[in-house]
Formats: structure tokens, C-alpha cells, sequence
């Protein structure tokens, strides 16, 4: 390296290990948070039947945390890269066998967190410029992103052991002014962004892709009717339960049902969410009217002809849930087609994806 190319005094460890510390704590509860939406979303056999539906707004809390430390970590990474980056043009590229490893291990993580990041980043705006699956590509990238950063922490450990409390090393009036820089950074694109999903931000949200709070009846709409070809629903729609003793119910048969009430959010993956008041009749009325036992399952199917979530699958405990309706009205009025009109499901603690529009067939399984 030729001396005096990389001038600031910042390019130290000490810097590295600040950053790198609040990077981590965000890729931590990024990661932790992912795990559970990624199981939540389709989760094991083994682990189905143990899902709660309770607390009723823990999704809208750990994906809204996922996506605020998702975006969090894009200025942290940055900064982090910043302070090391030099390294990139050491000479000798490689001193030994070990050294080559580690830094091809480095060119890995690097390259697996960046594309991680901003795929996550692309997501969150609804925007798939690319071939393979998000969720999928997501999930394993953030297994490796996530081992990578571990084996990196073990091989930098002395070093970060060493610079880990401040008076390691004399204080510096650029660092205080780059770290505080960074902190500005990173709290303004949380504060910007969180409203999504934190009332009370709503009004700082210069950034989010969308304010849940503006949108037909006060909430927002991913998926249209008219994407779904579901804007006119069928002359002869009916509810079809399957089960031991399937029947089928008109609108006029189900409104004159027990109606029920429930204040639940949709909690989308993508970071946003938003409460409504929904109301309509308790799935849990109709499995057992279909002679369903109380630990059935339920499959649930829309009048969407196609797209990724026109069938979904309920365990049992979010079934069972007095909370969990099939809504024929939201904010006191009949749901529209774009909300899903003739009938969609709402339940507890559930990503958003499984919150199925366009109802047209339960079963129970
Ligand atoms: N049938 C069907 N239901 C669906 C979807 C869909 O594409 N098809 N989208 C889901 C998604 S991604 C979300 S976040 C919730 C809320 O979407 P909305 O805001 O469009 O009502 O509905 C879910 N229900
Ligand atoms: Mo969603």
C-alpha cells in the first residue's frame, strides 16, 4: 500500500469495533426476527401446531423491528466498511494460505450481507428486479450472511477484544465527530421509516414506501381486485365448509349469524401495519358447525384464479381463536372488493401474506 493514500485517522480499529457493534446488535435482531417470520410464514410440521396466537400484535412488533433493523444496518454497514476499507488494497494481497482464506471468507461476507441488505431493501418497495424467489434467497443468504459474520467476530476477536472499552486507544476529536455523524444517520433513516409501523412516527415518514394509515377505509391495499381478478364477485357466491358435515351459507345466511368483533392489525411483511375494526363471524363457529374437532386445521382458498396466497393453511390455535373472524365488514362498513369483498380472513399475530382476501372455501383438514 502506497503510504499516504488513505489520509483519515479513522480507518482504526477502534472506530471499527464501535460500528461494528451496533452493526451487529442490528444484523442480531434482524436476523432473530427474519428466523421468525420465515417460520411463521410456513412453519415445519413439527413446530405447526405450536404457534400462539397470542400476543395478538407480536408480528406487527418483530416485523416491524425486521425491517427497522434491516434499514438501520445499510448507514451502520456502510460506516463499517468505510473504516476498514484500505484493507482492500493491501500489498501483498495474500501473505500466506490462512491469510487468503480469511480474506476470501471477508469477500464472501461482504458480498452476502450487501446483497442481502438490499434485496430486503428492494422488497420493502415492492420491486423484484431479479429471477429467484425473494423469501427463499432471503432466508439462506441471511443462514450464510449470518455464519460468515460469526466466524468473522471468532477470528477478529482478539482485536476486537482489545479496542472493545473506550481509553484503548487516545480519544480522537474525528472519531466522536464520524461516530456522532453515523448515530445521525442511522436514527434518521429508522425515524423516517418507522412509521410504517409506529403510530406515532406516522408523521416523520418521508421515506416508507407507504403510510398505512391513507388508503381505502384507513388502510392500505398490496394486492387489488382488479390484480386478482376478483372485482366482481360471482352472482353465486357462496361460503363452501368442507369438513365432516360440509354446507354452504349465502351472504344473507352468514350475516344472520352471531356477529363478532375484532381490533386486529395487518401486519404486512414488508414493515407496515395498521389496526382496523373488523367484524364478521368467528371462524372457530364455522369449523364447528362443519363438525370440525377443536385441534382441526383449516385450509382456506380464495376466488383469486392465481398469485402466491390464494390458498392458506390455519393451525388449529389460530383457529380456535375467538379473535380470528371471517370479516364481512371493516371500520363499519362492508368490505370493498380491493379489501376483499365478499369475505376475508383476519386472525391474531399472523403475517400479512396469510390474512387471505376474496374467501370462498374453507376446509378442514
Ligand atoms: N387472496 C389474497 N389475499 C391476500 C393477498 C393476496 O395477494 N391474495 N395479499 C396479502 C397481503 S401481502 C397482505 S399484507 C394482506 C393485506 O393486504 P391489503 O392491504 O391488500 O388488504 O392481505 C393478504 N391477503
Ligand atoms: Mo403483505
Amino acid at each position: 500500500m502506497r503510504e499516504g493514500t488513505f489520509t483519515s485517522a479513522l480507518h482504526e480499529p477502534r472506530t471499527t469495533v464501535v460500528v461494528g457493534r451496533w452493526l451487529g446488535a442490528a444484523l442480531l435482531v434482524c436476523f432473530l426476527t427474519g428466523l421468525l417470520s420465515h417460520v411463521l410464514q410456513q412453519p415445519p410440521t413439527w413446530l405447526r401446531d405450536h404457534l400462539p396466537s397470542h400476543p395478538v400484535n407480536g408480528y406487527r412488533v418483530t416485523q416491524g423491528l425486521h425491517v427497522i433493523s434491516g434499514i438501520a444496518a445499510i448507514p451502520l454497514l456502510g460506516a463499517k466498511l468505510w473504516t476498514v476499507y484500505p484493507n482492500l488494497f493491501e500489498w501483498p494481497p495474500a501473505r500466506s494460505v490462512l491469510h487468503a482464506l480469511e480474506r476470501l471468507g471477508i469477500a464472501i461476507l461482504v458480498s452476502t450481507m450487501l446483497v442481502e441488505l438490499f434485496t430486503g431493501l428492494l422488497n420493502i418497495l415492492e420491486w423484484y428486479p431479479w429471477p429467484f424467489p425473494f423469501r427463499q434467497t432471503h432466508f439462506w443468504l441471511a443462514w450464510l450472511a449470518t455464519g460468515g459474520l460469526l466466524l468473522h467476530v471468532a477470528a477478529k476477536g482478539p482485536m476486537i477484544g482489545q479496542h472493545w472499552r473506550r481509553g484503548s486507544v487516545p480519544a480522537l476529536r474525528q472519531r466522536r465527530a464520524f461516530l456522532g455523524v453515523v448515530t445521525v444517520a442511522a436514527i434518521a433513516v429508522t425515524v423516517t421509516t418507522a412509521g410504517q409501523t409506529v403510530p406515532w412516527l406516522r408523521r416523520l415518514t418521508l421515506f416508507a414506501p407507504r403510510r398505512p394509515d391513507i388508503g381505502e377505509l384507513g388502510l392500505p391495499i398490496t394486492r387489488t381486485a382488479a390484480q386478482a381478478n376478483t372485482t366482481v364477485t360471482p352472482a353465486d357466491w357462496r361460503l363452501r365448509v368442507d369438513g365432516p358435515q360440509p354446507y354452504e351459507l349465502t351472504m344473507a345466511q352468514l350475516l344472520a349469524l352471531p356477529q363478532y368483533d375484532s381490533h386486529l392489525p395487518i401486519s404486512c411483511v414488508e414493515g407496515w401495519s395498521a389496526s382496523a375494526h373488523w367484524s364478521g363471524v368467528r371462524v372457530r363457529d364455522l369449523l364447528a358447525r362443519a363438525g370440525a374437532p377443536p385441534t382441526a386445521r383449516v385450509r382456506v382458498t380464495s376466488l383469486e384464479a392465481n398469485g402466491p396466497y390464494r390458498i392458506m393453511e390455519m393451525p388449529a390455535a389460530y383457529a380456535q381463536d375467538p379473535l380470528t373472524l371471517l370479516a364481512l365488514r371493516v371500520n363499519g362498513r362492508v368490505l370493498t372488493a380491493d379489501h376483499g369483498y365478499p369475505a376475508r380472513i383476519i386472525a391474531p399475530n399472523r403475517p400479512g401474506v396469510l390474512q387471505t382476501k376474496w374467501v370462498a372455501r374453507l376446509e378442514v383438514i
